[in-house]
């Protein structure tokens, strides 16, 4: 029996031994209760964490904020330059990290590397960035006058993440807010702590190499009650958290609370409309991805196909022919298309929409299945499902993180599709199938999709870095990754500067002392 490397990683990663909980990576103070990492891929327990206290979370606070006096003060391409040395460090870890991202979360080997490559990718964009925290400058109304914007760093910037991208998001938000000036307390999901302290360790290696302190990257560990702590928390002004619309409504509500800011990515309910100019063999490669890859536990994962009635059967067939040849399996077995969901609950929630589409009055197509037996001991593995439903059906509202595909029919002109594809409550990811220069267009018109991303000609997942990532409406609003994103990590100021001997008013205003 192989283990397809994984102790090699374990120990590449410094995550080998923590069976105490006790040897958490370097810059942890957490002393808390026991936090185990199980895996879905083979229900074996990785390690132990030990979760973060008020206590320890003060201690935390104290080298974040001490290490912010350093960091901010440090010219930012010489920040720039750190997180190079951090790419560099990603790319010399990439097999080993990406192992343990397929290992603890339950992705495919592949998905995990294209993980950390996002990793890498971000960490470039962002040493590039960091020569180009440009502000605008001004024409002054008054004679003599100067005026000018720049950007200066926030502080605290504090990181919720999900288990679905367990290292990748972290880096979207940490690349960035480093080379802003920003130092970081993250805390990475309870389900995939190992991660987090993996990533931690890379970054602290280059810390210490460069004689800077260990506090602009910090670890916290452990649920939401530890996730309040800095919600909470006014020394932390602004919070990025992905995850639910459930959990996200209540972040925004108690940073918003304190008046901070929030930068929030969460659910989607992503479809692609399938119209008859529509290449078919293109369609059935995007959805297929786009509905089973990392097992539908994407935030852009496709949950809806909106095809036109003249060409649904035969899309139907194509992609429930694909389906039939899905391995379902190992995930660091590369012959293995799907691995694992992320724990039992999950399994649940997967068997709850599917019974819940046929209360409906849904019609599956493909039957879904938890898988047992030799290889699937973990109890996680299970079938990609695949139903037809109606747009108003109750399940079909909702974001169900699992690989249950619903086939909605449309007919008659693009916008029918483009209105069922806008009347659900989130809007992360959408996108049209088309070679029809006209459909494509209105799609993509201030009448077409409401979503944050919209893509022509391929699938809802597997955003690029180099763009603006997040969306609309439950989504949360909030942008992540690239293009300007990098702002929502700085303050602005306005800068007003008087080289006169005199003191003019604004707007003309006299007054004569
Ligand atoms: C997420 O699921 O939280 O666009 C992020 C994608 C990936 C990122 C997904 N680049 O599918």
């Amino acid at each position: 029996v192989t283990d397809f490397g994984i102790n090699e990683a374990l120990k590449e990663l410094g995550v080998k031994d923590i069976n105490d909980g006790s040897s958490t990576g370097s810059n942890n103070f957490s002393n808390g209760a026991i936090i185990e990492s199980i895996s879905p891929v083979d229900g074996r327990l990785i390690g132990k964490v030990k979760s973060t206290t008020r206590e320890d979370y003060e201690k935390v606070m104290d080298a974040a904020t001490k290490a912010f006096k350093t960091w901010r003060i440090m010219p930012a391409p010489q920040r720039g330059e750190i997180v190079r040395q951090f790419g560099d460090k990603l790319r010399e870890k990439k097999e080993a990290l990406g192992k343990l991202v397929s290992y603890e979360m339950g992705k495919s080997y592949q998905e995990g590397l294209g993980e950390v490559q996002e990793m890498i990718d971000i960490c470039d964009f962002a040493v590039g960035l960091s020569r180009q925290l440009h502000g605008l400058t001004m024409h002054s109304e008054r004679p003599g006058h100067r005026m000018y914007e720049q950007y200066h760093p926030l502080g605290v910037v504090g990181i919720i993440s999900a288990f679905n991208f367990p290292v990748a998001v972290w880096a979207w938000n940490t690349a960035l807010a480093w080379i802003c000036g920003d130092v970081c307390v993250w805390k990475p999901s309870e389900k995939t702590p190992l991660c987090g302290i993996a990533c931690q360790n890379i970054a602290s290696e280059v810390f210490r190499a460069n004689n800077l302190p260990e506090g602009i990257s910090c670890l916290i560990n452990g649920d939401y009650k530890v996730g309040a702590f800095m919600t909470k928390d006014s020394r932390i002004p602004l919070i990025s958290a992905t995850g639910s619309t459930r959990m996200g409504k209540i972040v925004a509500q108690e940073v918003a609370a304190r008046l901070g800011k929030s930068l929030l990515e969460l659910g989607g309910n992503n479809a692609i409309i399938v119209t008859p100019d529509a290449d078919i063999k293109m369609t059935v490669i995007g959805a297929v991805f786009g509905a089973v890859g990392t097992c539908g536990q994407r935030c852009t994962s496709t949950r809806r196909l909106i095809i036109h009635e003249d060409i649904y059967d035969q899309v139907k067939n194509a992609i429930v022919d694909a389906y039939s040849q899905l391995r379902i399996g190992n995930p660091l077995d590369e012959n293995n298309h799907v691995g694992p969901l992320i724990d039992i609950d999950a399994v649940k929630m997967y068997e709850r929409a599917l019974a819940q589409v046929v209360e409906e009055g849904g019609n599956i197509v493909v039957e879904g299945d938890v898988l047992s037996g030799e290889g699937y001991e973990s109890g996680c593995y299970v079938k990609p499902a695949i139903a037809e439903a109606r747009p108003e059906f109750k399940i079909v509202q909702h974001e169900t993180f699992a690989p249950v595909l619903y086939l909605l029919k449309y007919s008659g002109n693009v916008e029918n599709a483009i209105n069922i594809q806008n009347q659900v409550a989130q809007g992360l990811s959408s996108a049209i199938m088309t070679n029809n220069l006209r459909e494509a267009e209105k799609f993509l018109s201030v009448a077409g999709s409401d979503c944050g991303i919209a893509n022509v000609n391929i699938g809802t997942s597997g955003a690029e870095i180099g763009g603006a990532f997040g969306g609309e409406k439950e989504t949360g609003g909030g942008r992540e990754s690239g293009s300007d994103a990098w702002k929502v990590y700085m303050r602005r100021q306005t800068n007003t500067i008087n080289y006169t001997t005199e003191l003019p008013l604004a707007q003309g205003i006299k007054f004569d002392l």
